[in-house]
């Protein structure tokens, strides 16, 4: 079954209780800088102790290759993988993915990104980012679930599990996008489910409708 992943920009008090909330129905959690910035990378050792769940750092690194490796050092003290960028080259990549992969840590490419703005500088290098992924066999590539046929093209020329954000507040729909994904894959959910009235009952609402389009 295609997996489902909590994206948590909240602060501090508001993740822990959503992530208590819905740690029945998410499969993974993905923590960014909303999150980090109004509290500490510590955040990410509160959210496993209540939830145990897999935790993805989306700090979309993007820096020279010495910098990179330090930055990858010190997050992933936390969690179980990086999300960086790879505009800013195969060397800058491979910096983040020498030091996650002797960790057993993840490191996941942003290809294209979900919002309009991505149509102008991301979209057009897009497919060779996710070439690039492959090449350098990284454990997996962000692509959007708001253009189903660019989420489609990037997962096969990757060939790596997808994650992909973009249903929900971002207009894209779980119907069109389920049957492109398998069960490596992991569909990215953030304000749809912790902006709702009841998290809890949208969490769920959201692995049952997973559970039964992925029949
Ligand atoms: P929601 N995110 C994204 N598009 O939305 N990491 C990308 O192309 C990308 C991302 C993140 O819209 C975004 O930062 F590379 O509230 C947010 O954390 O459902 C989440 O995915 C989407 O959240």
């Amino acid at each position: 079954m295609v997996k489902l992943m909590l994206a948590l920009d909240l602060d501090k008090e508001r993740a822990l209780k959503v992530a208590e909330e819905v740690k029945d129905y998410v499969d993974a959690i993905k923590v960014g800088y909303p999150l980090v910035l109004s509290s500490s990378l510590e955040i990410v050792k509160e959210i496993k102790d209540i939830c145990e769940k897999e935790v993805i750092l989306d700090f979309k690194v993007a820096d020279i290759p010495a910098t990179n490796e330090k930055i990858a050092k010190l997050s992933l003290r936390y969690g179980d993988g990086i999300i960086v960028h790879g505009f800013v080259g195969e060397d800058s990549v491979k910096a983040v993915r020498d030091v996650a992969k002797p960790l057993n840590k993840k490191t996941i490419l942003v290809t294209e990104m979900s919002h309009p703005g991505a149509l102008r500088f991301i979209q057009p290098i897009a497919n060779e980012l996710a070439i690039m992924a492959k090449k350098l066999e990284l454990d997996g590539i962000v692509a959007p679930s708001t253009r189903p046929e660019r989420l489609r093209e990037l997962k096969h020329l990757s060939n790596l599990p997808v994650l992909t954000p973009g249903v929900g507040a971002q207009g894209g729909r779980l119907e069109e996008i389920i049957k492109i994904l398998d069960e490596n894959d992991y569909i990215i959910i953030g304000r749809a489910i912790y902006n709702s009235e009841d998290p809890k009952k949208m969490a769920k609402y959201y692995k049952e409708k997973i559970r039964a389009l992925s029949k």
